[in-house]
């Protein structure tokens, strides 16, 4: 009986193709998956276990944390920091970044990660994720520091997130396609079930949370106007909208069936450019559709292109089926 290809053999296999590889970045992308299990465990369990609720703790973003928020940090920090392949990490939930200690050897890699995105839905029972992104450390220096970390997204090695829905997935990109992998919990491991995932060019589908809809910008009016007049409407079609609050949720249907993911900059709060994060929500998920085929931009520029100025910098975003971001992007230019 063949069992398929689990995510550490297809690994292994890929970096074989990679002329010099030391088999560190394996060694890590192996504790990053395996800190994706424990969190879907713990997920899973739920109020079995005590994990719902709210923390009645802030982050840096001021958002309340719930208990999963700070649990799941825990986990990704504790499985990662220890096996001398990174120099630091920084999360949505620490303001600060966070330089592996003095007891463990220093790596050449960053990790970048949400280890919870779209927890308000937790309680609920709606799906969750976890997203991350590996970066080269450049500094010379032996105490990483958070310019470290600010590089475009173009310069990430791999990026990837884990969803914990009806079935615990893992997709991922090294710069060479994306793969999906679903969780055997029978057996513990990841297996390769979505072998290159690509993004249908065309949709009929959008997402967007239209309760912020008298505060975006003109482009996005006109683009959703269109998208909701229907048959009768330029663009002579019907459209279906879907919104469910999980950014994870959101990719992982466009890389299933196709569809446009847009929080666009609107003037709700003027101090932010946008709801989403660029290190560790935009850049990952940018990298993984463009990967897929798709196309992601703040709706003025590729959004794996912006040099970033701040560790929880905040950024537009319009991603997804090439044909319809595209049409999003001209209508910036219009
Ligand atoms: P989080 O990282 O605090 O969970 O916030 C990010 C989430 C995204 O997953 C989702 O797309 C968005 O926030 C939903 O925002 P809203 O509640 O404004 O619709
Ligand atoms: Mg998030």
């Amino acid at each position: 009986m063949h069992n398929g290809t689990t995510i550490t053999q297809f690994i292994i296999e890929e970096q074989r193709h990679i002329q010099g590889a030391s088999g560190d970045f394996t060694s890590l992308l192996n504790d990053v998956v395996t800190a994706c299990k424990v969190i879907s465990n713990v997920v899973n369990k739920g109020a079995l276990i005590g994990v719902m609720g709210s923390a009645e703790s802030e982050n840096i973003q001021g958002e309340t944390q719930k208990k999963l928020d700070v649990i799941t940090n825990e986990i990704f920090i504790r499985s990662n920091e220890w096996a001398g392949h990174l120099a630091a990490m920084a999360s949505e939930e620490m303001e600060e970044i966070y330089p592996i200690p003095a007891r463990y050897p220093r790596g050449k890699y960053l990790l970048v990660f949400d280890p919870l995105d779209g927890s308000s839905n937790v309680d609920v029972n709606i799906s969750v994720g976890t997203i991350f992104s590996i970066l080269r450390c450049p500094g010379e220096s032996p105490e990483p520091s958070t310019q470290d970390f600010l590089q475009p997204g173009v310069e990430q090695v791999c990026a990837g997130y884990a969803i914990y829905g009806s079935s615990t997935m893992l997709v991922l990109t090294t710069g060479h396609g994306v793969n999906g992998f679903t969780l055997d919990r029978d057996i513990g491991e990841f297996i390769l079930t979505h072998p290159n995932m690509t993004i249908p060019a065309d949709t009929r589908e959008f997402a967007i949370n239209a309760s912020n809809q008298r505060f975006w910008e003109a482009p996005v009016q006109r683009y959703v106007e269109e998208c909701l007049a229907g048959k009768t409407g330029p663009r002579g079609r019907d459209f279906n909208m879907r919104w469910v609050a999980s950014m994870v949720a959101e990719v992982h249907r466009i890389l299933t069936r196709g569809g446009v993911f847009m929080y666009p900059k609107d003037t709700k709060d003027p101090a932010r450019a946008g709801k989403l994060r660029l290190l560790y929500e935009a850049n990952p998920m940018s990298f993984i559709v463009e990967q897929a085929g798709g196309v992601s931009s703040t709706g003025l520029e590729r959004i794996l292109d912006i040099r970033p100025e701040g560790l929880h910098q905040r950024v537009p975003v319009i991603l997804g089926s090439k044909n319809e971001v595209e049409r999003v992007v001209a209508y910036h230019k219009a």
